[in-house]
């Protein structure tokens, strides 16, 4: 069980960066490529064509700006699309968070946060999915959750 980790351009990848780094913590095994959807939209019609055969559980794609590449991977797919909205420096990454988020009816796409949270959420989103089917994944998740309770709680010390 594996999932692809698409990025629009190099320069995604700080981001998409900490996406893989939990996957690596959660031992989910992953593709990562460069995609571009307006400079490569032969190889993205391609790929997202392929996913079922490839057998990825979901696919995660990052992009900023008119950030296309996540609902056309959709449209292309019935594998489950993640979408990260990466941040950008004239619009902050509100235009990347709209046009991933707002895809019509009938071609979902599951969008995260824009930043480092987004980025995060996208490889615990695309775990908890593969969890369903998977007891190893599931225990990890688990004991993430029970790890991070365990944190929150304990900071209350700092308080005293
Ligand atoms: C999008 O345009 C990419 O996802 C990236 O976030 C943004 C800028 O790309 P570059 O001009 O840095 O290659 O396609």
């Amino acid at each position: 069980m594996k999932v692809a980790l698409v990025m629009g351009s190099i320069s995604d990848w700080p981001v998409v960066k900490q996406t893989a780094t939990v996957l690596d913590e959660l031992g989910i095994d992953y593709d990562k490529k460069i995609i571009s959807a307006h400079r490569m939209p032969d190889h993205l019609q391609q790929f997202a064509k392929n996913a079922k055969h490839e057998h990825y559980q979901a696919i995660i794609a990052a992009a900023g700006g008119a950030a296309h590449l996540p609902g056309m991977l959709a449209a292309n797919t019935l594998v489950p699309v993640i979408g990260i909205p990466v941040f950008t420096k004239s619009l902050n990454g509100v235009d990347s968070l709209l046009s991933i988020v707002q895809m019509p009816f009938g071609v979902p796409v599951a969008t995260v946060a824009v930043g480092s949270s987004g980025a995060k959420n996208a490889a615990f989103l695309a775990a908890q999915m593969m969890s369903m089917n998977d007891e190893n994944i599931y225990h990890k998740l688990v004991q993430h959750r029970a790890k991070q309770s365990e944190e929150a709680i304990k900071s209350n010390e700092q308080l005293k």
